[in-house]
């Protein structure tokens, strides 16, 4: 059990059908803590940097069009083993057969257009943080007030 932090994305798909607000309140009400936020439409090469460890791939070039086609919200999201719980949200990579319950398996029909991103490691969530947030002024510490609601402190935290 550690705190970590990793990266999300909420990639153009979620931001060109309006699915913004649906998926971040599936990580608020998670009880994954928000440390960063920003939405931008980021050039070809941040995903070419950020999709590196895929290319050589044959999906990688539509990858790296798909994502820098049109705005992407980007998150740090915070919590005990937030890394493993992301991905257990977002579901399987197809989200034809990601399962029901999760972002994808709910909300998505297609392989490569399926949502969301979340890092894969702790060695992939600090290289993608330091991608999408360079500026580590525009990550925040902050105690949310339900914060001992969520978590026993004695058993969790400490
Ligand atoms: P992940 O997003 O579930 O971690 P990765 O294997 O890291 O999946 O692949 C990165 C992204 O590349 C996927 O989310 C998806 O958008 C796209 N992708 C991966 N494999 C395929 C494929 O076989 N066909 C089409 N798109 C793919
Ligand atoms: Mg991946």
């Amino acid at each position: 059990m550690a705190v970590q932090r990793t990266l999300v994305l909420l990639k153009p798909d979620a931001v060109q059908r309006g699915l913004v607000g649906t998926i971040l309140a599936r990580f608020e009400a998670k009880g994954l803590k928000l440390v960063a936020l920003k939405l931008r439409k980021f050039a070809p090469a941040t995903f070419e940097t950020h999709y590196e460890p895929h290319k050589g791939k044959p999906f990688y070039p539509g990858l790296v069009k798909y994502m820098s086609s049109a705005p992407v919200v980007a998150l740090a999201l915070e919590g005990v083993d937030a890394i493993e719980v992301v991905r257990g949200l977002m579901g399987a990579t197809n989200a034809r057969k990601a399962a029901p319950g999760t972002i994808r398996g709910d909300l998505g029909m297609s392989f490569s257009n399926n949502l969301v991103h979340g890092s894969d490691s702790p060695e992939s969530a600090a290289r993608e943080l330091a991608i999408f947030f360079a500026d580590s002024a525009e990550v925040l510490d902050w105690s949310p007030v339900a914060t001992p609601w969520i978590y026993n402190v004695a058993e969790e935290l400490s």
